[in-house]
């Protein structure tokens, strides 16, 4: 590549440039009092490096045709961006300095920048930290994904219950975006297909579409990491069609115009705040084409800028990664352009699509694999809905029938329709036979995704489905988030760990070595001086930077058991106003979770925790030993604040259920040890940090099969263990409510009436008793540095870069920049 080589800004060009976009760009002189235009200049002098970069990258592999990997997305957890996009730039430093001579900390202009939160938790944070590592190792990608207008929604405490109130992201501009007008898409939608006759006896299909709705494309500069490579993140937004727009509004009807208007821009207005429930809105899937179409129009676009109408090339120039199901109308938009639009033969572009599309499944939970009604489709994508027909009578007469002659049951089961009182659309099966790779997200999900979900699939089709374990960028999770025990790793380890996590491994050689030991816990004490600051400013309770800093932060949802350490929290207090003596060191329950705003029982779980808390917190009885405390708001920027503050990271979901985690990975990377069941990547931490340094406990996967098998019965839990059955039976008083019996029931409900489905009764008592051995492990200094030490030292494996290789190596197939010559 021709880059000229730059010499690196000095502290004093990044000021005078700080200044100039002050003075020039906002004219804003005084800024002294104002931290948020200070912040502003500060991007938007980083944007003139980022954009140069940009610019070079997109020379480069326009002149090398290289092969792309289009990520889709519906969600993407960007987090703030400066303090990464400084980091990335090696900019960190000289950028601190530059915006202390203007009379700033960088740590409070960075307090000024809004997350980015188009996403609800796992998938769209693991959705950022691989774009993250695919520009830092030089892969030629794009993320797809929707400009909302809100993203997930802020979350404040009314009196112990969640209150959701709209995120702004970018009421006021966000500095780290920029419009792209030459690349806007039309998309149509509603409407009806004619037939056409050819004069050869064939048909022809043509799709009359009710509506146009525009997509305009918001492209977010994805800055590598020590690399040459700015890639982009491009964000559609859906407008009103212009010429749509103006006849009516010419036509003097100004107030429907505008009500078009509103219903064409509704359609990216709002990220769906559910993680793992599929709501079946129509709004929703209208949604989902939106932005698949405008994704497939776009990946043809650039395509056919370089190889103009030879598809020749396609298939090994593109490779689209539907990330879960929910962009899987791709499929269906790709190979309608492909036969409508390019004249392709229904088996060319059908073969087309399964040498483009490879698929993550990051979930076996039933209410989350979509299902859209055959109805609805027809109503929005009648021309889809006719290509999946077709594609669904292809699959079941050429492959299933003739894999399994005679066979209906199994024509029944694997039908890309669910037949029913309403025919329904299967969204899975869709992406499975159209798809050239599936993979699920840890070892053992994906050997589930294999035995569990899709079995007759497997045989069907042996290769196709396949593991990628997830992994987090080292960049945010380490170096950015937690810069003291970066540098304590930097004078350990001389090469770059940030690029290269496995070489981490070195420091365990200090695991015993007492100098080391002291230098790593003062790390972790000082980041829970900084935690409890902010404990306090954001609760109004004080915890002690000696206790146990316990964290559980994830959506908040009944697999994922934040009502197991509840009760346990209930068992602990109780234990404690029997005896106050009781032997335990002091422990702070540290929880940050959303719950869906539909989702009751998750709620009602929330409520009561933020009850007992008030209660537990506020009783001089048991001396401080016990402490809980719900952050309001959980996000990327607060994990950013708890995660180098943790001690213990409470990974205990009912085995099975949870795919893999990726807090699991930034808790231990951080010297945190983990309480956890054999569940998701805790499995395979497991087999890294060994089993000393990790408690695992409860029920496997095989054990839970055991016990539905026997027939499942929360009562023999109850009635055979008294302290369940106090705890359980405590809720329903008003102890934690005063005045107000029961407010606290529902919970107790669940695990009893409710039939306990996450098995959490079945799990207490080993929790219990692995949290007796953690906390002995606690009060030995020696051994708990040792532990955390290893922790850190053996996460290697879990850095997303190691993710992004595995995803070349075995589905995508790409070549980096640098190798291309
Ligand atoms: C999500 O965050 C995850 C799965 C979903 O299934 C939906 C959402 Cl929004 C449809 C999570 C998994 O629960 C988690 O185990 C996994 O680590 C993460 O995706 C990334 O794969």
């Amino acid at each position: 590549m021709a880059t000229a080589i730059k010499k690196p800004l000095t502290a004093a060009q990044f000021k005078k440039k700080v200044l100039q976009h002050l003075n020039f760009t906002s004219s804003q002189t005084d800024y002294q009092q104002d931290p948020t235009a200070v912040l502003r200049a500060v991007c938007l002098t980083v944007n003139e490096v980022v954009y140069e970069k940009l610019t070079e990258t997109n020379q480069y592999h326009k002149e090398h045709k290289s092969r792309s990997i289009n990520y889709l997305s519906l969600e993407y957890l960007m987090g703030r961006m400066l303090s990464n996009n400084l980091h990335n730039l090696d900019l960190f430093d000289v950028a601190q300095k530059a915006v202390a001579n203007l009379g700033f900390e960088i740590e409070d202009i960075f307090e000024e920048g809004h997350d980015l939160a188009l996403g609800n938790g796992g998938l769209g944070r693991l959705a950022a930290c691989f774009l993250d590592s695919l520009a830092t190792m030089d892969f030629n990608a794009v993320g797809y994904g929707i400009h909302y207008e809100h993203g997930l929604f802020k979350q404040q405490f009314h009196q112990g219950r969640q209150i959701e109130t709209p995120d702004e992201w970018r009421e006021y501009g966000n500095p780290w975006e920029v419009c792209r007008p030459e690349a806007v898409q039309n998309i149509p939608l509603f409407g009806h297909v004619e037939t056409i006759a050819n004069t050869d006896g064939s048909v022809k299909k043509v799709w009359h579409s009710g509506q146009t709705i525009k997509g305009v494309p918001w492209d977010v500069p994805i800055v590598g990491y020590n690399s040459k490579t700015v890639n982009v993140l491009r964000l559609w937004e859906s407008r009103a069609s212009s010429h749509f727009d103006w006849e009516q509004f010419n036509s003097g009807d100004y107030q429907d115009a505008h009500s078009a208007q509103n219903h064409a821009e509704t359609i990216s207005k709002v990220l769906y705040p559910n993680d793992e429930t599929d709501a079946g809105k129509e709004l929703r899937f209208i949604q989902q084409y939106f932005f698949c179409a405008c994704s497939v129009k776009d990946i043809i676009k650039r395509y056919s800028q370089q190889h103009g109408n030879d598809w020749s090339q396609f298939a090994d120039k593109v490779a689209i990664q539907l990330n879960d199901t929910h962009p899987t109308i791709a499929i269906l938009e790709l190979m309608r352009t492909l036969i409508d639009e390019y004249d392709f033969a229904w088996l060319d572009a059908f073969a087309m699509c399964r040498k483009v599309f490879a698929y993550t499944n990051h979930t076996l939970l039933p209410e989350a694999l979509e299902k859209w009604s055959v109805d609805l489709f027809n109503k929005v994508l009648p021309r889809h809905l006719e290509l999946l027909f077709s594609i669904n009578e292809y699959f079941l007469n050429e492959e299933v029938s003739k894999m399994w002659p005679g066979n209906d049951q199994m024509r029944r089961r694997l039908s890309l329709i669910e037949e029913g009182e309403t025919q329904m659309v299967r969204m899975a099966h869709l992406c499975v036979v159209t798809s050239f790779k599936v993979n699920g997200v840890a070892q053992i999900h994906s050997d589930l995704v294999k035995s569990d979900l899709f079995p007759e699939f497997d045989q069907l089709y042996p290769e196709k489905l396949t593991n990628v374990t997830n992994g987090v960028t080292p960049r945010r999770w380490l170096k950015a988030c937690n810069p003291e025990l970066s540098k304590l790793l930097d004078s350990k380890v001389k090469v770059d760990w940030a690029k290269d996590l496995s070489s981490l491994s070195s420091v365990a050689k200090f695991a015993d070595d007492e100098k080391f030991q002291q230098k790593f816990m003062a790390i972790k004490h000082n980041n829970k001086i900084k935690l409890a600051e902010e404990i306090l400013a954001s609760t109004g309770v004080e915890v002690s930077p000696d206790a146990i800093f316990d964290v559980q932060i994830k959506r908040l949802h009944e697999y994922k058991r934040q009502h197991l350490s509840f009760m346990h929290i209930l068992a602990l207090y109780r234990r404690l106003l029997a005896d106050p003596d009781y032997d335990m060191h002091p422990r702070v329950y540290i929880f940050g979770a959303k719950a869906a705003p539909g989702y009751y029982l998750a709620k009602e779980i929330i409520y009561a925790i933020n009850k007992v808390a008030d209660k537990v917190n506020n009783d001089d009885r048991i001396k401080g030993k016990l402490k809980v405390v719900f952050m309001p708001n959980y996000r990327v920027t607060l994990a950013e604040k708890i995660i180098p503050a943790a001690d213990v990271s409470e990974q205990i979901s009912t085995a099975g259920k949870e795919a893999s985690g990726t807090g699991n990975m930034k808790l231990a990377l951080n010297g945190a040890v983990t309480i956890g069941t054999l569940d998701g990547a805790n499995v395979e931490i497991a087999e890294e940090v060994g089993d000393d340094n990790i408690f695992i406990f409860g029920n496997t996967v095989d054990d839970i099969k055991a016990l539905e098998a026997n027939g499942y019965n929360p009562y023999d839990y109850y009635n055979n263990d008294e302290e369940i059955k106090a705890c359980l039976d405590w809720l329903h008083t008003d102890y934690f409510t005063p005045g107000k019996p029961g407010e606290l029931s529902a919970i107790a409900h669940s695990l009893l009436d409710g039939g306990d489905p996450y098995r959490l009764l079945a799990d207490f008592a080993d929790y219990a008793k692995a949290n007796i051995a953690l906390d002995k492990a606690y009060k030995d200094k020696a051994r708990w540095a040792r532990m955390a030490i290893i922790n850190t030292a053996k996460m290697g494996k879990f850095t997303s870069d190691r993710s992004i290789q595995d995803y070349v190596d075995n589905i995508w197939k790409l070549t980096p920049m640098s190798s291309q010559g």
